[in-house]
């Protein structure tokens, strides 16, 4: 089985899949200067807790060609179709994490889709979850980041009791604290069963399901920029289509938009 056969695999056991230094240097440095002014303005529009700009293709005084670079590089096209298909491509909105200023901040445990999309039927959801061409995502970080926590293996099946009572803890899924210590809102983290930092390294590309619990601790001391995004096939598609047609919305974020 070559690499991208052996990831494959992986994934579809764990729902993640990391790919190691696969942003070269020369790349990586000039997303660091697009992010470094991208995250300006993010925290000019919304205050210095932004924690996410929600789409750099659509804001204005940020230019696309770079953003897209990362996401034709060949190594990250082998490896979404082997672990996808060859039809997914990349979504039309991609955002960027970045680290709030002033105090740590944490997306509790969730699993998109579920938790933080409105009237979502819990069967429908699951079927689509075991579908492992769907909700897959990406984060690739321009600086070293251990924010994204996961259950690695929770991506295909229904939530088990004890995960359900850890999101319960956190007060519901996908909604944010703050306002209390990084060691508080670490201890959230840790208190689910199996979960996991994923730590990454500037120039990883880390794939995932978002059908997976996971969740985003933000150290304000800790420089995060951060690449992030979906590729979407045809069953991703259709999902949103009927969303759309049925007038219910994507999924909401707690952060502040900004576009
Ligand atoms: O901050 C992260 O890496 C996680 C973000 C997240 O949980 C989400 O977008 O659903």
């Amino acid at each position: 089985m070559d690499a991208a056969g052996a990831a494959a695999a992986r994934y579809h056991d764990t729902g993640l899949v990391v790919l190691r230094n696969a942003v070269p240097p020369s790349l990586l440095a000039e997303l660091r200067a697009a992010a470094g002014h991208a995250a300006d303005l993010a925290r000019r529009a919304a205050g210095p807790q932004c924690q996410r700009l929600p789409n750099v293709f659509a804001t204005e005084g940020l230019t696309p060609d770079r953003w897209r670079d990362l996401l034709e590089l060949p190594t990250l096209r082998e490896h979404v179709e082997a672990l996808l298909t060859p039809a997914h491509r990349p979504s039309r909105a991609m955002a960027l994490l970045i680290n709030p200023t002033v105090e740590p901040w944490l997306m509790t445990w969730h699993r998109d889709w579920l938790h933080n999309a409105e009237a979502v039927d819990t069967g429908e959801w699951l079927d689509a979850a075991r579908n492992t061409t769907m909700f897959n995502q990406l984060n690739a970080p321009l600086y070293d980041d251990a924010s994204l926590w996961i259950r690695p293996g929770s991506h295909n099946r229904p939530s088990r009791p004890d995960e359900e009572a850890a999101r319960a803890a956190a007060g519901g899924g996908g909604g944010e604290v703050h306002g209390r210590p990084l060691a508080a809102l670490s201890e959230i983290c840790r208190a689910m069963p199996g979960g996991e930092p994923v730590r990454l390294s500037a120039g990883d590309i880390a794939l995932y399901r978002n059908s997976s619990w996971h969740a985003g601790l933000y150290d304000h001391r800790d420089r995060r920029a951060t690449l992030h995004t979906w590729f979407d096939g045809d069953d991703d598609r259709g999902w949103q289509q009927r969303r759309r047609s049925a007038g219910k919305d994507a999924k909401n974020y707690a952060s502040p938009a900004l576009n």
